[in-house]
C-alpha cells in the first residue's frame, strides 16, 4: 500500500528499535537540550557521537527557551547519519527536520493536560509535520530532586521504591497501545532508577524500554542494560564531559546479546 502523508506514521525508526530489542541489542541515545548548545559545541558532539557509533540523538528539554531547535536538528542531519528523535517538553518543540518524535503521554502522573490535553491541541501540527510518531508511555520516577517536568506538570513522580506501581503503570501503558515505555528519573537526577525496578518493569512488557535520568557512568549504563533497558539516554553527564560518549557507548554495545 502506498503511504500517503495522512497515513499514521510509525515506520523505520520504530521498526529498527523493536528489531534491535528482539535481537537483544542495546542502544545509546545522546540527549541534547537545544538551550545548552551552540554550533561549536554541537560540531564536537556530533563528531564524538559518530565515532562512538551512538545509535540515536534525542533532542529536546523540559523548557527549550531558545530558538535553536531547528538549526540544531539540521546541523546533526547535515553532519552524520545518526537518527534524530524529538523528545519534546512541550507541544511547541516540533521540528520537521527531525526523523521521529516521542509522542509522550505522562502515564505516571495524574494531570490530564499531559495525558491527553496538550496532544489534542497540538494534533494538527504534529500530524502535518510528517514526522514518524512514536506513542510513548512516559513514566517519571522519583530521582531525589524536583524535576522541571514534575514542577511544570504539577504531577508527582512515581516513588522510586514502588516497583509494583511502576510495573502496573508500564503494563497499562502497553495495553493502551503505547509502543515504547520511557522511564525517566529526570534530567540531572541525584539518584538514577534502580536496576531492580528496571528489571521488574522490563519483565512485564514486550515493547522497548527507554531508561534515562541521572546516568553518569558507563558502568551504570551497562548495568541498566543488563537489567532490561533497551535504550539508555544520557544528557547532563555528557554536557559536562563529552568524552564520556565513547566510554558509555562502548559499555552499552558490549552487553552480551542473548537470543
Ligand atoms: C532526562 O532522561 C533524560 O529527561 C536524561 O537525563 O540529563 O540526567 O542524563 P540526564
Amino acid at each position: 500500500m502506498q503511504e500517503t502523508k495522512h497515513h499514521f506514521n510509525l515506520k523505520n525508526i520504530y521498526h529498527s528499535l523493536s528489531e534491535r530489542k528482539q535481537q537483544g541489542r542495546k542502544s545509546f541515545a545522546v540527549l541534547i537540550d537545544p538551550d545548552k548548545v551552540n554550533d561549536e559545541s554541537m560540531e564536537q558532539l556530533i563528531e564524538l557521537a559518530a565515532d562512538a557509533r551512538v545509535d540515536y540523538f534525542f533532542v529536546g528539554g523540559s523548557l527549550v527557551i531558545s530558538s535553536y531547535l531547528d538549526e540544531c536538528v539540521q546541523l546533526i542531519k547535515k553532519r552524520c547519519n545518526i537518527p534524530v528523535i524529538l523528545f519534546p517538553g512541550s507541544p511547541s518543540q516540533v521540528s520537521k527536520y527531525a526523523d521521529a518524535l516521542l509522542y509522550l503521554s505522562l502515564i505516571s502522573g495524574r494531570n490530564p493536560e499531559l495525558l491527553i490535553g496538550q496532544h489534542v491541541v497540538s494534533a494538527p501540527a504534529v500530524k502535518k509535520s510528517g514526522l514518524e510518531i512514536m506513542p510513548t508511555g512516559y513514566m517519571v520516577i522519583d530521582g531525589g530532586a524536583p524535576t522541571t517536568v514534575s514542577y511544570i506538570s504539577n504531577a508527582s513522580p512515581l516513588p522510586s521504591d514502588k516497583n509494583e506501581i511502576a510495573m502496573c503503570t508500564a503494563m497499562a501503558g502497553e495495553m493502551l497501545g503505547m509502543r515504547l515505555i520511557y522511564m525517566d528519573a529526570g534530567s540531572g537526577a541525584r539518584r538514577a532508577i534502580s536496576e531492580n525496578m528496571i528489571e521488574k518493569v522490563a519483565s512485564c512488557i514486550d515493547i522497548p524500554l527507554i531508561v534515562g535520568g541521572g546516568i553518569t557512568t558507563a558502568e551504570k549504563a551497562y548495568l541498566n542494560c543488563k537489567a532490561g533497558a533497551d535504550v539508555i539516554v544520557v544528557g547532563n553527564a555528557i554536557e559536562k564531559d563529552p568524552m564520556l560518549i565513547k566510554e558509555i557507548a562502548a559499555a552499552i554495545h558490549s552487553v552480551p546479546v542473548i537470543n
